[in-house]
């Protein structure tokens, strides 16, 4: 298929994007940060998404690649908004392979060092299965760049091997409670409002960054704000979007 054979080919060509979706503040509704999303743009302006394609640079050993090209636009988009004078978070999402590559935790330091990157600014989202099956090499890398002020995220949290032991013992900042415990059909309410109300207790307890994703109503934005949850993501607010639509919504809320 085109996906087989283009990726390669793709990162040569720089066909690669990244979208951003806002994270705000669900008390004053400021964006606080972006959650980069990659999409590949063909020739004929086509885009694909990276449920297509990320599975394929995993077969053909692309991953490293694609996650450092990932990084790198990133941390310099951070830098062009910070320079804009606007005090934003960069979340990215790294694949359990990208982690567990060699040259990872250096590649992190080293664009830190390139963009000068305020301590707290960079957010590197994992998903719960990371944490399970990377092993000890992963966890000191997490950690070293936990010492230089990388955050760590927890993605799509309540849907993998969720451990209460994870929590107390891994080096995490932030959780991320994924979207199936927030929008439904019926998006007036939560979807499983007390699943919701004991992540967020169990995690402001443990004083992690609290993140909603999901959100497509001011309803279920209400509910999460009085439940204690300080931050969200989702439809409600903004799709992701590319950069300038990004700039726009930024100059918009001056
Ligand atoms: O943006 P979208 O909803 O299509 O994302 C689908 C999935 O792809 C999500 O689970 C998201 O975390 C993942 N994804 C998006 N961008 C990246 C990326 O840059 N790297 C990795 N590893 N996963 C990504
Ligand atoms: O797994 P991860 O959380 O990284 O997935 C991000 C994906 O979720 C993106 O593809 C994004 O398009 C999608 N997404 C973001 N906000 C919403 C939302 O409010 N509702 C739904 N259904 N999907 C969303
Ligand atoms: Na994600
Ligand atoms: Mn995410």
């Amino acid at each position: 298929t085109r996906v087989e054979n283009g990726l390669q080919q793709a990162l040569r060509n720089n066909e690669f994007e990244l979208h951003y979706q806002p994270i705000v503040d669900l008390e004053s509704r400021e964006i606080v940060g972006v959650e980069a999303l990659v999409r590949w743009r063909l020739s004929t302006g086509e885009l694909i998404m990276p449920n297509e394609f990320i599975g394929e640079a995993a077969r053909v050993g692309l991953t490293a690649q694609l996650g450092e090209w990932v990084l790198e636009e990133a941390c310099s988009q951070l830098r062009e908004w910070l320079d804009l004078g606007y005090d934003l978070t960069m979340s990215v999402n790294i694949s359990p392979r990208h982690l567990r590559h060699v040259e990872f935790e250096q590649k992190v330091i080293d664009l830190l060092a390139q963009y000068d990157l305020p301590l707290g600014s960079l957010i590197l989202e994992l998903t719960e299965e990371v944490f399970v099956d990377s092993g000890v090499a992963s966890f000191y890398s997490l950690n070293a760049l936990r010492n230089l002020g990388v955050k760590i995220a927890i993605d799509d949290f309540g849907t993998g091997y969720s451990s209460m032991r994870y929590l107390k013992t891994l080096p995490i900042d932030r959780i991320k409670i994924d979207r199936c415990f927030v929008s439904e059909d019926n998006v007036e309410q939560l979807s499983d409002p007390m699943i919701t109300q004991a992540i967020i207790f169990l995690c402001s307890g443990l004083h992690f960054d609290l993140v909603a994703e999901g959100i497509e109503s001011e309803a279920q934005a209400k509910h999460l704000y009085q439940q204690g949850c300080r931050k969200g993501q989702g439809y409600w607010f903004s799709k992701p979007l590319m950069k300038q639509d990004i700039n726009a919504l930024l100059a918009k809320k001056e």
